[in-house]
């Protein structure tokens, strides 16, 4: 974007942009769609031969791979659910032996069996591609440091994040997650430029150098934050990037898929960038399971089109999102969907109203007597279910006058009466009565299946 005065600061911004692959970010949109129907083919067929289950699914409906001739024959072939995952646990959706994979990630299974999925040798590449797509689109190169605090072990934000730090030839620091006040130490004495870590966390590690006497926008030499994991209200991104002086770009993954790197924003913050050369996105709607039209929201459903180890056929992930329409001016000619409004299983339904939870964090954010920290209780009352809000003030906030806090409860209720159409309960709380994360926050409490 120019003006007659020359570039905006955006543009100006993005120049300095680095790409890690562009050929392949920049690539012609009409050679992408054929790389994409040679690799739809390829997995279709590869899913076929060596997964029981997909030859099952595919022959319940009369599909045969082998007949794909465009893209479009997507939609002939049937979806992939979690539940399917967990009744694969554990290896029975692996196309190739356990033995042959190099590496196992797998959920935490808290709701049910885990979903275990495995990577060859050239899975872990491309998932370390996708990374350090991100790396290079904050300015990162193989000179950058970077601190990697998302956790290591089965959940794949640590080990993700540090594959595309190898990819890209950087200096990793593999913090993991936890003991927040030697991050800090490391992040300053490190010299880090990057920070990858879940945006609970970065805002944590922000809060915990203040308090030990730094300012890290001055004091520290990290640039930007590369963020994921969790939803992210821009209110909070604004706040974690004033806190510790960053541009933050916003990584989305899962593990089913492949974990962080999914999709990537660039420093435009105007939606991620799919790297459509390993995954065809689609939406769709959850009720129909109709795709929607370019733009409009929809549940996100993605077929990997690289994996060796765990390809998934058109897996439905819950998340809720849309296809940002048109170019983006950083060059990447990869789509781009919005960042994440909710899942579909967290959706909460409020007296009738469906809500969900990012909406309500993103009307708090509006307030700058609160902070982005904030969590929802639900219980029951009788037959009605009851939702309280819990808020959190900022350290000036002072609590002597009764009537500041009434006020300040007052307005947030009316501002989400009339921006959601919900009535909850507002409860203001002091600084730091809200438990701290340091990894994916938990925003929603529900002590109505405990009965309480
Ligand atoms: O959270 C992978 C990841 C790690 C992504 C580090 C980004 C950074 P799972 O634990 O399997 O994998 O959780 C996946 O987290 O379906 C979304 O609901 C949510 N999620 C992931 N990234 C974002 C994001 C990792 N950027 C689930 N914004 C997904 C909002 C996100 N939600």
């Amino acid at each position: 974007m120019s003006t007659d005065n020359g570039p905006d600061e955006m543009t100006k911004k993005c120049w300095d942009e680095k790409y890690y692959q562009p050929e392949i970010e920049r690539m012609d949109q009409e050679d992408l769609k054929l790389l994409q129907l040679e690799r739809l083919k390829k997995v279709a067929e590869h899913c076929y031969r060596n997964i029981p289950f997909y030859r099952q699914s595919f022959d319940a409906v009369g599909f045969n791979p082998e007949t794909i001739e465009s893209l479009a024959d997507l939609q002939k072939m049937p979806f992939t659910l979690k539940q399917d995952m967990r009744d694969a646990y554990p290896f029975d959706l692996f196309a190739v032996d356990v033995r042959d994979a190099s590496r196992i990630h797998a959920s935490s299974g808290t709701t049910g069996n885990a979903t275990v999925v495995g990577y060859t040798t050239s899975d872990l590449e491309n998932w370390g591609d996708c990374f350090a797509r991100a790396i290079a689109l904050v300015g990162g190169d193989s000179t950058s440091i970077m601190q990697v605090s998302y956790g290591y072990g089965l959940f794949t934000g640590g080990l993700g994040a540090h594959e595309g730090g190898n990819r890209i030839g950087a200096t990793i620091i593999p913090m993991s997650s936890g003991n927040t006040k030697r991050q800090v130490q490391m992040l300053k004495d490190m010299g880090s430029d990057i920070l990858a870590c879940t945006p609970s966390y970065a805002m944590l590690i922000a809060d915990t150098a203040v308090e030990m006497g730094y300012d890290p926008a001055t004091d520290f030499k990290v640039s930007a934050a590369i963020l994921g994991a969790e939803p992210c209200s821009e209110g909070m991104r604004n706040e974690i990037e004033r806190k510790l002086g960053v541009t933050v770009v916003d990584i989305y993954g899962l593990s089913e898929v492949m974990g962080p790197g999914v999709s990537c924003e660039c420093r435009y913050q105007d939606g991620l960038h799919v790297a459509e050369d390993h995954f065809l996105i689609e939406i769709v709607d959850p009720d129909t399971l109709e795709p929607v039209d370019e733009g409009e929201w929809g549940e996100v459903v993605f077929t990997t089109l690289t994996k060796e180890c765990s390809p998934l056929i058109r897996y439905r992930t819950r998340d809720i999102s849309r296809i940002i329409p048109g170019e983006c001016a950083c060059g990447r000619t990869h789509r781009r969907m919005d960042r994440i409004s909710g899942r579909s299983d967290d959706m909460l339904i409020i007296r009738g109203v469906n809500v969900f939870p990012s909406q309500i964090q993103q009307v708090i954010a509006d307030f700058s007597e609160v902070t982005s920290y904030y969590q929802i209780i639900l219980s029951s009352k009788g037959p009605l279910d009851h939702v309280a809000l819990m808020v959190e003030t900022v350290p000036e906030f002072s609590f002597d006058e009764v009537r500041r806090i009434e006020d300040l409860q007052k307005r947030i209720m009316a501002e989400l009466k009339s921006n959601l159409q919900i009535s909850v309960e507002v409860r203001i709380v002091e600084p730091k009565s809200i438990e701290r994360s340091e990894g994916k926050a938990k925003r929603v409490i529900d002590l109505r299946k405990a009965g309480e």
